[in-house]
Parts: C-alpha cells; sequence; structure tokens
C-alpha cells in the first residue's frame, strides 16, 4: 500500500530562550556541545565569540546555519585570540568595551598547540578577554590524532597502541602539557578548571570570569564520543569521574592562588573506574605491561590530589 506523506507530520522546533540552538551536527552526547551551551548561556547575548577551527565550530556552523544565538566569528585554527583581540580594540574605541565581553574559544589542539602563540601574545597584552578551551584530549575534528593535551597511555591514530614491549605499545607516552601553571605563569587575572559532568559550576567560573576584569582562562574536560571510544551516553559520567579520581580536577585560581577546589570523595575512586569505560585505554587492561601503565596513571592522579589538597 503506496504510504502518504501529509503536511501535518512536520514538527515545527520550538522556540527557545538558548543561545545555541539544538539541530546543530555534533555527536549525540558530545561532551564539548553540551559544555558550550552552558558556556554562552552562562554568558548572555551581550558576548562576542571568536571560535577556532575545530568540532565545535564546523557542527555548529554549517553554511548558511548557525546554532549561536551571538555574534560569532570563524577565521583560522590559530587566530581565535588574536581576532579577539582586534573585536577588543575596536569596543574599546567605541567605548563599549564594558558593556559587550568579548570570548575566545577552542579545542585543545588549538589551545595546546597550534593557536598558543597568540594567545600568550594575547594574555601578555592583559586584555580583558575570556579563553575557553574544550578539551577531549585530541584533534577530534580530523580523526582523534593526539595533542599536547593527550593524556599518557591513550590510544589516538597518531599514538596508536601496539602489542609489543617497547613504549610505543603503551599509546601516547608524552606528559598532558600544563596549560593551567602556563596560564598562570603569565599572570592571569581568572584561571579555571573544570569539567563538562559539572554544568552549574561551568555556569559558575564563567560568571565569574566575566565578572572578573582582565584577561581569564577557564579549560573543560569534554569527553568525545567516537575518539574516546564511548557511547553517548557516558560523556557525563565519566566527566565526574575524571574529576572524583583526581585526574582532572575542579581548580579555581584569583590573581593566582588556589581559591577553590573540589574534593575527591571520602572513598577514594581508583582511575581503573574512569579508564575501563574508554575503549582508548582498553589495551592497558590486556597485559603485565599495561597494568604497569595504569599504576603510574594512579600515581598522576595521586599526585593532583597531594598538590591540589583534594582529599576529603
Ligand atoms: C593550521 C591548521 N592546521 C590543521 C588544520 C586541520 N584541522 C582542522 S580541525 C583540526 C582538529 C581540531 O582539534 P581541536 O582543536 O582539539 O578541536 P576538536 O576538533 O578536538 O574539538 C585540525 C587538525 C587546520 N584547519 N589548520
Ligand atoms: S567527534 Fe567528538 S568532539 Fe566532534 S562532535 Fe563528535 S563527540 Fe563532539
Ligand atoms: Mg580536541
Amino acid at each position: 500500500m503506496p504510504t502518504k506523506t501529509s503536511l501535518k507530520t512536520i514538527v515545527k522546533s520550538k522556540k527557545t530562550d538558548s543561545l545555541f540552538s539544538p539541530g546543530h551536527r555534533a555527536c549525540a552526547g558530545c561532551g564539548q556541545a553540551i559544555a558550550a551551551r552552558t558556556v554562552v548561556n552562562a554568558l548572555g547575548p551581550n558576548t562576542i565569540i571568536t571560535n577556532a577551527t575545530g568540532c565545535l565550530e564546523v557542527t555548529t556552523t554549517p553554511y548558511p546555519e548557525s546554532a549561536w544565538g551571538v555574534p560569532w566569528i570563524h577565521s583560522l585554527f590559530e587566530n581565535p585570540a588574536a581576532i579577539a583581540s582586534g573585536i577588543y580594540a575596536g569596543l574599546k574605541q567605541k567605548k563599549q568595551d564594558k558593556k559587550i565581553k568579548v570570548v575566545a574559544q577552542g579545542g585543545d589542539g588549538s589551545t595546546f598547540d597550534i593557536g598558543f602563540g597568540l594567545i600568550s601574545g594575547m594574555w601578555e597584552r592583559g586584555e580583558n578577554i575570556l579563553y575557553i578551551c574544550y578539551d577531549n584530549e585530541a584533534y577530534s575534528n580530523t580523526g582523534m590524532q593526539a595533542s599536547g593535551a593527550t593524556p599518557w597511555g591513550s590510544s589516538t591514530t597518531t599514538t596508536p597502541a601496539g602489542s609489543g614491549k617497547t613504549i610505543d605499545a603503551i599509546g601516547s607516552h608524552q606528559q598532558k602539557k600544563d596549560i593551567i601553571a602556563i596560564a598562570l605563569a603569565h599572570g592571569l587575572k581568572y584561571v579555571a578548571q573544570t569539567t563538562a559532568g559539572y554544568l552549574e559550576d561551568i555556569e559558575a567560573k564563567v560568571k565569574k570570569a566575566v565578572a572578573t576584569e582582565g584577561p581569564a582562562y577557564i579549560q573543560i574536560l569534554a569527553p568525545c564520543i567516537p575518539g574516546w571510544h564511548i557511547s553517548s551516553d557516558q560523556a557525563m559520567s565519566l566527566s565526574k569521574l575524571a574529576a572524583q579520581t583526581g585526574l582532572y580536577p575542579l581548580l579555581e585560581y584569583i590573581d593566582g592562588e588556589l581559591i577553590k577546589v573540589m574534593k575527591t570523595p571520602a572513598k577514594k575512586i581508583k582511575v581503573e573506574e574512569y579508564l575501563k569505560p574508554q575503549r582508548r585505554f582498553a589495551h592497558l587492561f590486556k597485559s603485565k605491561e599495561g597494568k604497569e601503565v595504569i599504576k603510574y596513571i594512579q600515581t598522576l592522579a595521586d599526585n593532583n590530589i597531594e598538590k591540589y589538597k583534594l582529599g576529603a
């Protein structure tokens, strides 16, 4: 029997007050999209965003559509900080810089590696611009190559886990770059780290950063579904576990002073709980050498617990 399609079946999208519209093309459950929605809604309408190349840019602005309810500009992978500086200078000239917040944002590849020189310059100039990094710990948009943010032991397409006994078999064997320390070394007014598992924390930190006069940096762990080889309902729980194990602590600095952390639970959560559900770490659970790597990753978490006094 022929099927009839009726115009009545077309559902109009509901009007939303969100400044980040549904219907973008990020993977279902993408940690970055969830975090970005929270960020822009916390920023409010008087905001101009500059965005690096990467998943957030590609999935939210397929020409001629845009998911952003605020002025938003993309130019190149490496230059959202420089574009933000230019916009800020223009706003200052028009005496609008106190009314409109300029925000630059990008992924970890753009922030930690390819755009870093321009970010450093923006920080050196002390401009009142907020920079947000969505850290999914690899170059996701081009197929999960390792970046300066890739953690120890992670299998990526440029650090594939192997079966031999050489160090290459463990996946990535470079330390994740400590951009929080690098931001602090630039003398930033506000520096914070959080994860997509704590949306209220993201909201509070964004509002605080905006209220602070001077350069600010917020880094958000944002799980990537295909890159981490997880299912679309796992981004939030893993983002929470990252913080609760001590591997990716929630931190807040004002004028270089650590003023707030989220304590880890009284009953210690081992890093295995965080690593096991992610297939980028699956190889570590299959060999004696892999188990040694897990022990080493536990020491990284323990060091953070000690360094930032995260213990309950
Ligand atoms: C100068 C330059 N180098 C490389 C690329 C290719 N490229 C586009 S998106 C991307 C990955 C972006 O990674 P990241 O910044 O971590 O953002 P993600 O996609 O992970 O959110 C790369 C390598 C480019 N567009 N420009
Ligand atoms: S590939 Fe990863 S970062 Fe990109 S849209 Fe999908 S889940 Fe998000
Ligand atoms: Mg990335």
